[in-house]
């Protein structure tokens, strides 16, 4: 069994030890900053889904795991690049990403992110090499292609993938650990653990729950840790991508944590009865956010009137963000062939081709069904 568990974070009650040992200042300020614009953004996105219902796509927020992308929004570099899943907010505006853009492609118009066309799920901005995937584990295996061409081609970066633990329910998943531990490509693979793959825990899944432990049997280094201690996790993760970029080869690191709202949408499933309140009750009251803050308060480094010009600041980008994207026109339609990515691909030409013309909804006057 993995010396962390789920179970053993809920037995554990009110975690104590968040520690700012090795986070300066500006990185503690700057951690504490992304994770509360990630939250609020959300907060504000998942009041405004229904009875709204403007948004034209399936959304998973990830309110309560905030403290990965936070960790990554530190730590790289504009020639680094980014891969993420289905749950794609935080990791998008890790890499930098604009907010305006995100929401707009929410919104299912021409100004997002990908003109509206993609939605959140499949979310990408490649100008700052971010790309998503709903595809369970799918781009943990592009992320390794990305990483082999770096090293193939002599280019610099790190690419990092993130993903919930479902991801090593697919066989994909450890080819492409395998391979990159073969290779020691410059990648770090982050697992956000939230133990639930929609409804189904990770034991019913899987015969044992020790992830990390089975990466290490690949020939990979890999670490477990408590997921919502930001600072801690930011030090796991500098360590990772630091050797990585170093050239001593890839890492994986496991982060437990919780999402607080339900698989998708803002609603909570709760009432299906796959996890129980204590257990969502147990996390909140190890809300990431509240950790960094006590802690640096602790350290004269936070404190309210902060807060509240902090969220101040945040909740007039968010209102300008709903502004540009509500404002916005929806996608004409036009020339699919134009919108192949790789316009060279004769295979990709000829299904496009083939999509008729005449079914897509220019108007988008239906919206999706409440289900969403
Ligand atoms: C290959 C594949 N199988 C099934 C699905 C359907 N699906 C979407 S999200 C999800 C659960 C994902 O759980 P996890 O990876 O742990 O991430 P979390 O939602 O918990 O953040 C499933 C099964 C999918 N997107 N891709
Ligand atoms: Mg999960």
């Amino acid at each position: 069994m993995n010396a962390i568990t789920h179970q053993k974070i809920l037995a554990a009650g009110r975690y104590r030890d968040v520690s700012l040992e090795g986070v300066d200042r500006e990185t503690a300020r700057r951690l504490y900053r992304f994770m509360l614009r990630l939250r609020r953004c959300e907060e504000a996105l998942a009041a405004e889904y229904h009875p709204a219902d403007e948004m034209r796509c399936p959304v998973h927020f990830c309110i309560g795991q905030e403290t990965v992308p936070a960790a990554l929004s530190v730590l790289l570099k504009a020639e680094d690049h980014l891969y993420c899943h289905h749950r794609s907010h935080g990791y998008y505006l890790a890499k930098g990403a604009p907010m305006r853009a995100m929401f707009a492609e929410l919104y299912g118009k021409e100004t997002g992110a990908n003109g509206g066309r993609a939605g959140s799920q499949d979310i990408s901005f490649p100008a700052v090499n971010f790309h998503s995937g709903a595809i369970l584990a799918g781009a943990t295996a592009v992320a390794m292609g990305t990483a082999l061409a770096l090293k193939t081609q002599q280019r610099p970066g790190v690419v990092v993938a993130g993903f919930g633990e479902s991801a090593t329910d697919e066989g994909i998943f450890w080819e492409t650990v395998s391979y990159a531990a073969l290779r020691k490509l410059p990648i770090v693979f982050v697992c956000e653990n939230n133990n639930y793959s929609v409804f189904s825990p990770l034991l019913k899944r899987q015969p044992t729950d020790n992830i990390s432990e089975k990466v290490s049997a690949f020939g990979m280094k890999s670490a477990a840790l408590f997921g919502n201690d930001a600072p801690l996790v930011y030090r796991i993760l500098r360590e990772a991508i630091e050797a990585a970029r170093a050239g001593s080869g890839p890492a994986f690191v496991e982060a437990y944590t919780c999402r607080w709202s339900g698989h998708y949408g803002p609603a909570s499933d709760d009432l299906v009865g796959y996890r129980s309140e204590e257990e969502v009750r147990a996390w909140k009251e190890n809300d990431p956010i509240a950790l960094l803050e006590e802690a640096m308060a602790a350290a004269g480094q936070a404190d309210a009137a902060g807060r509240t010009a902090l969220l101040k600041e945040i909740d007039a980008e968010v209102a300008d963000c709903f502004h540009f994207a509500k404002s916005s026109a929806f996608p004409k339609g036009g020339d699919w062939r134009a919108m192949n990515y790789a316009a060279a691909s004769p295979e990709a030409d000829r299904l496009l081709v083939e999509i008729d013309e005449a079914a897509f909804d220019h108007e988008q006057v239906a919206v999706q069904a409440k289900g969403y």
